[in-house]
């Protein structure tokens, strides 16, 4: 049952089922797959999931903001959270929606009746993961499933607004929806870039949903992409976190922050007032050893979930980003885009 209340947080993206594995090189390359990538899969990589499969790979709820909120759930106080996307008919649309229930995430999917639940090879090699996506029904939202009259009314009661830049491939008019709902009413909402292949291939699209962004977050390689997409002629991350932040904007009421995340290198933020000064901003991460990370895949997604949580709690964007390195500390230890139970406390 939707909580008559709503949910204050809403994200939308595609909810997949990771088939995670540890792998080396020689599998990369049969596929023409880069250690740190994420792609669209295309005919020559369905052989991918058997041989996964046959790795022993393990099966995991991903899809990058169904992850980001788990995290930011993991943070809040029940029913914080809605996740909307599209699955299959399907068990593992079934184990989706558990494991979002198991984390206090209220989900609204639309369920294809044609396509399976899409699904994401994860190829871990040592810290890089290489992540090759087939969509199938992720691919089938549609922008009628949101205005329905039930799930409208949880949009307009919700107060904070993310989506993952993958969707950018799925179904804009449904981003520019929320977009605009968040506009009108002066409500934040935030984009992730995803990954690189957004901003070079799908720079339209982006660049459609930009303006109404009130926070974006990437990481380094997605913001030199962006740069790149867009004959900026500098890779430098501050530069370019602050060219993001300056961009043009539909809610004048809020300026923009943009985010960069950097591995281990200290986050970049770069935050405009609403007159079109900006300033710059870094934060070290949260140290880790080396050993004590299990993989990287979700470690973006899970600092988008801990900010997120902050801007939710009314914290400042200090402790905000403090709550997303907290976040990805914790889910690099676990398998996959995962968090640590029983809960632990921030
Ligand atoms: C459209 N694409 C390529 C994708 C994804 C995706 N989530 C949504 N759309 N490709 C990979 N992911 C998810 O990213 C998470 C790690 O950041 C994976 O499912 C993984 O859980």
């Amino acid at each position: 049952m939707a909580s008559p209340q709503g949910y204050p947080l809403l994200c939308l993206e595609n909810p997949l089922l990771d088939i995670q594995a540890h792998a080396d090189a020689a599998l990369l390359e049969k596929y023409g797959l880069k250690a740190n990538d994420a792609i669209l899969a295309e005919e020559k990589h369905m052989g991918l999931y058997d041989e996964l499969m046959k790795l022993d790979a393990k099966l995991i709820p991903g899809g990058a903001a169904q992850n980001t909120a788990r995290g930011a759930q993991y943070l809040l106080p029940d029913n914080s959270t809605l996740y909307i996307g599209c699955v299959g008919k399907d068990k593992h649309g079934e184990i989706l929606k558990k494991t979002c229930e198991e984390a206090g995430v209220h989900t609204e999917y639309r369920v294809d009746e044609t396509q399976p639940t899409g699904k994401c090879g994860a190829v871990i090699t040592g810290h890089n993961r290489s992540l090759c996506t087939h969509l199938a029904a992720a691919n089938e939202y549609k922008l009628e499933h949101l205005k329905q009259p039930e799930i409208w009314s949880l949009v307009e009661k919700a107060q904070f607004y993310f989506v993952g830049g993958f969707h950018l491939t799925v179904c804009v008019p449904a981003i520019l929806a929320l977009a605009e709902e968040a506009a009108a009413k002066n409500k934040p909402f935030m984009l992730s870039l995803s990954a690189p292949f957004i901003p070079q291939f799908f720079k339209e699209q982006l660049d459609s949903v930009l303006p109404f962004t009130d926070y974006t977050v990437c990481n380094e390689t997605e913001a030199r992409a962006y740069s790149e997409s867009h004959q900026w002629g500098t890779e430098d991350v501050v530069e370019i976190a602050k060219k993001l932040a300056l961009l043009p904007k539909k809610n004048t009421q809020r300026g923009r922050i943009s985010i960069v995340t950097q591995g281990t290198d200290p986050t970049v933020i770069a935050v405009a007032s609403t007159s079109g000064d900006v300033e710059i901003k870094t934060f070290p991460v949260h140290e880790l050893s080396k050993d004590a990370i299990n993989d990287t895949n979700g470690a973006g997604d899970a600092f988008a979930g801990g900010f997120l949580a902050g801007l939710v709690a009314s914290k400042s964007l200090e402790d905000s980003v403090d709550m997303g390195q907290w976040l990805a500390a914790k889910s690099i230890q676990e398998l996959g885009p995962s968090y640590p139970y029983p809960k632990q406390a921030y």
